[in-house]
């Protein structure tokens, strides 16, 4: 799981990646254009729940569920008309399964917005923008070969390619009007006649409103939205940002001046995962405690997969017990006592915070 940061150069992208990483990357005063590396992270996804179980059985080893994140270089206003996106760039967000845009909504008289003035609105429909035309170059160029691909094919290949025109001439209308591809719906039939692409209008985005530090307090309480296409979440990425470098205690005193109860990072990180439908099941022993992540609606066996492809062939059973079950009677054997751990087979449907033990014979 890989999601990238983008947005408008000095949006706060690289404050907001160290924010989520605890990372110590150089962020500019100024509009740095020559960013050549991305930087990447693989950030631990934080859960109570699994803390809570580590505290139980004190493994040897806990092993939170991961995000792996890139901070790319930022996106000129204009550029994928002018010149197209930036060849790297380009090839740094098509592998990644999200995009996290950071728009600046904080005043800062010492560092003046590009376009004059802080317009978050502006800014988030602005990048959209470029990822809208940055497909509509890539739908254009092959509409502009694919009749003659038709007429060189016949039979089933030749049907495919016109089923493929049809559906890029659906995207190309979509596009031409301003629209994302991630709003066109799209059959499962449909969706294997264009593997071979990434289009990034086309991937789940999560708005991250990089705010100012005195409106961290009121985003605490009404600082996140799900809309229709895209979801939002206020955040502070300066603030946090230090927050993630201090000592414990230093975090108590700092969040207490900014008026907050707890940093947005969790929050943020848990956004990035609901946007994607992820959720984490866990196996749990005095060896290892581990979260697993898994796409919400997977099945029994195939999330043993996950854990090895033995486990999988070999499936007998799953035994079951959700979280807060386990919680509320304190321990396995518990729960077991009281009926409570279920046995499930190969088709059940693992679901947010099961705790699973996979039986299986080789
Ligand atoms: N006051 C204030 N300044 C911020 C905030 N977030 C970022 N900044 C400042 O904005 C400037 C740019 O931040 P970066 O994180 O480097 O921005 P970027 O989007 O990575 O910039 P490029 O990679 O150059 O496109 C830095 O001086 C930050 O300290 C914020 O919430 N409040
Ligand atoms: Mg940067």
């Amino acid at each position: 799981m890989k999601a990238g940061i983008i947005g408008l150069p000095s949006a706060g992208k690289t404050t907001v990646f160290n924010a989520i990483s605890g990372g110590s990357a150089e962020v500019h005063a100024f509009a740095a254009t020559g960013q050549s590396a991305p930087n990447l992270a693989v950030v631990p996804v934080p859960d109570t729940r699994q803390d809570w179980l580590t505290g139980l059985y004190k493994p040897k080893k806990t092993t939170p569920a991961t995000l792996e994140l890139v901070d790319v270089a930022g996106v000129m206003p204009g550029q994928a008309k002018k010149e197209g996106l930036a060849g790297d760039m380009l090839a740094n967000l098509r592998q990644v399964d999200a995009l996290v845009h950071v728009v600046r909504d904080f005043a800062d008289e010492a560092l003046p917005h590009s376009a004059g003035s802080v317009d978050p609105k502006r800014d988030a429909n602005q990048l959209e923008e470029e990822l809208i035309i940055a497909d509509l170059i890539v739908v254009e160029k092959r509409l502009a070969k694919i009749d003659g691909d038709i007429q060189r094919k016949k039979g089933p290949e030749k049907n495919q390619l016109e089923a493929e025109k049809e559906l890029l001439m659906r995207f190309f209308n979509r596009l031409s009007n301003g629209g994302a591809l991630r709003d066109e719906p799209v059959s499962e039939e449909e969706h294997k006649l264009i593997r071979g692409y990434t289009f990034l209008s086309a991937k789940p985005i999560l708005i991250v409103s990089n705010i100012g530090e005195s409106a961290i307090a009121e985003a605490e309480k009404n600082g996140s939205t799900t809309g229709a296409t895209s979801d939002l979440i206020k955040f502070c990425g300066k603030a946090e940002m230090d927050i993630a470098q201090m000592s414990p205690d230093e975090q108590g005193e700092y969040l207490g001046m900014l008026g907050i109860k707890q940093p947005a990072r969790a929050k943020l990180i848990k956004g990035i995962y609901s946007l994607l439908d992820l959720i984490a099941f866990f196996t749990v022993g005095e060896d290892e405690v581990k979260a697993w992540t898994i796409s919400r609606g997977t099945i029994a066996q195939e999330a043993a997969r996950k854990i090895h492809s033995d486990i999988a062939r070999g499936f007998i059973r799953a035994e079951v017990v959700s979280f807060d079950v386990l919680k509320e009677h304190g321990s396995w054997n518990a729960a077991k006592d009281k009926g409570l751990v279920r046995l499930e087979g190969k088709e059940y449907v693992v679901q947010d915070g099961d705790c699973v033990n996979f039986r299986f014979a080789v």
